[in-house]
């Protein structure tokens, strides 16, 4: 049986709060030596480090030995554009635009925009970056009359939500979010520099403004291995 209880969960701990100060791509020491350091069976390392793995703290390779793993960036209950949400992390956001252009709503869009099915939408197609490396590929509809000229603008920089505010005086007020988890297709692993089925999160976002109108429908695919989604729960007395 492998050891568990008390011994284990502490080492865990300590375990968590070195690799958490050490910057990523950082080697571990052999289970031989951590062994010895911390007084303890070479097994009982094996197993703290295979957690962390699995967690995805640490990654192995193979004949290379043991690494410390980029952290995950946290989708928080705050909502944040995809700007705000990487700086806060002292990341550098990014876009690269993959498209934009005017389409016919739809019965499905209209649904989720709360608008007519023959109103015109304005469709936003982008990877997001952090620190020049993909994290997300978004799709983004918002209502083509309450952003006219949307078109125009420089989407391959620059935030959404800044434009929003700045040039059409919206203010994102809230947003209803669905995470949900899937693996990437082709096309998305290939946006996403990265391997077909690997797993990934799907948020979809209904963004409002402080009246309650719906100002954007988002669905996004972030990477699983650079993302990890955040939740404060409350419970009423
Ligand atoms: C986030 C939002 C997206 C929004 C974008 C604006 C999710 C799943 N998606 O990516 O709805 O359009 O932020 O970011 O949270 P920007 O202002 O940086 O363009």
């Amino acid at each position: 049986m492998p050891p568990t209880g008390a011994k284990g969960a502490r080492l865990q701990e300590i375990f968590e709060a070195w690799v958490a100060e050490l910057p990523t791509g950082s080697p571990i020491p052999s289970e031989r030596d951590l062994a010895e350091h911390f007084g303890v069976a070479r097994m009982t390392v094996r197993l703290q480090l295979d957690r962390l793995a699995q967690r995805g703290l640490l990654y192995r390779h193979r004949g290379r030995g043991t690494f410390v793993a980029e952290r995950r960036v946290a989708h928080t209950e705050h909502l944040t554009s995809f700007t705000e949400d990487m700086r806060a992390r002292g990341l550098e956001p990014g876009s690269r635009l993959l498209g934009i252009e005017e389409i016919r709503a739809g019965a499905a869009l209209a649904a989720r925009l709360e608008i007519s099915a023959s109103s015109r939408v304005v469709r936003i197609r982008r990877v997001r970056t952090a620190d020049a490396e993909p994290m997300a590929a978004e799709q983004t509809h918002v209502p083509a009359r309450r952003f006219p000229g949307l078109l125009d603008e420089d989407l391959d920089h620059g935030s959404l939500y800044d434009l929003f505010e700045h040039r059409y005086a919206v203010r994102v007020a809230a947003a209803d979010q669905r995470v949900t988890v899937t693996d990437l297709s082709d096309e998305e692993a290939s946006l996403l520099e990265t391997e077909p089925g690997r797993p990934a999160f799907r948020i979809e976002r209904t963004t409002r403004d402080a009246d309650g109108t719906v100002i954007e429908f988002a669905s996004s695919v972030y990477r699983g291995d650079r993302y990890e989604v955040l939740m404060h729960a409350k419970r009423d007395v």
